[in-house]
């Protein structure tokens, strides 16, 4: 039997056809009902649907023996205890510094705005540039233009958010895409079943 952890929401409209074109089929009606497992075509395999930002911790723990994140909770999560098997190219974006356009981020110390605690303080850190941060859990976007902080570390797609809200990308963090990771110990234990549903995974890119 194994667990496959997947991130709810825009990478889990990507993930689903990749993994049936694998040959890991989820029903409608188990993606529909209430049920946090779910059943799949295949008879060993189930899926559980978490907080993007959940399924490092699941993996990381064995809860599910392989999962698909974004690299921005990878990064955010440490992703201790976890190997980062395969890049699946999709739902890109960049993780990204922006500010209101024009405005100087080379004081003394920065407000930092952002969901992304740990990677903004390991980005500004490594450069040697103090940081204060103001943790939010949304409408990032919001703080800079509120005077709530001087920027901000967030997610960019086509720039279009940063855009209608006055502010621009200025410094690029990572390049994100999702990956396929799986806990290390199952990936020693379980070597066999899960390097071969990785490579039809691999094949369905
Ligand atoms: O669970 P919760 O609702 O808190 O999280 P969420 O809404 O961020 O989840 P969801 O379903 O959006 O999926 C998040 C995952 O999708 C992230 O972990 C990324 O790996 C991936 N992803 C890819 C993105 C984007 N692109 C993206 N553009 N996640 C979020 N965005 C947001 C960004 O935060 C910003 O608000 O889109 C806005 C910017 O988009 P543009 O196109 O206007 O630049
Ligand atoms: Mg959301």
């Amino acid at each position: 039997m194994l667990t496959i952890a997947l991130s709810k929401g825009r990478i889990l409209d990507k993930t689903l056809p990749l993994l049936k074109k694998a040959g890991i089929s989820v029903a409608k009606s188990e993606l529909d009902s209430r049920k946090l497992i779910l059943d799949t075509d295949s008879i060993d395999i189930k899926v559980i649907v978490l907080r993007a930002s959940d399924v490092p911790v699941f993996v990381q723990h064995g809860a599910a023996d392989f999962g698909i994140a974004g690299k921005d909770a990878l990064l955010e999560h440490g992703a201790d205890g976890v190997f980062e098997l395969l890049d699946l190219e999709i739902s890109k974006c960049r993780l990204m510094v922006a500010s209101k356009k024009g405005v100087d981020l080379n004081k003394s110390t920065l407000k930092v705005a952002t969901k992304y605690v740990n990677s903004a303080k390991e980005y500004f850190y490594q450069q040697g540039r103090q940081i204060e941060v103001i943790k939010l859990y949304g409408a990032v976007e919001l703080a800079p233009i509120v005077g709530l902080s001087d920027c901000i570390v967030d997610l960019v797609d086509t720039g279009n958010t940063l855009e209608a809200n006055n502010l621009a990308p200025v410094e690029l963090i990572h390049e994100i895409s999702s990956r396929l990771i799986v806990n290390s110990a199952a990936f020693n234990t379980k070597y066999i079943e899960i390097s071969s549903w990785i490579k039809r995974i691999e094949k369905s890119l």
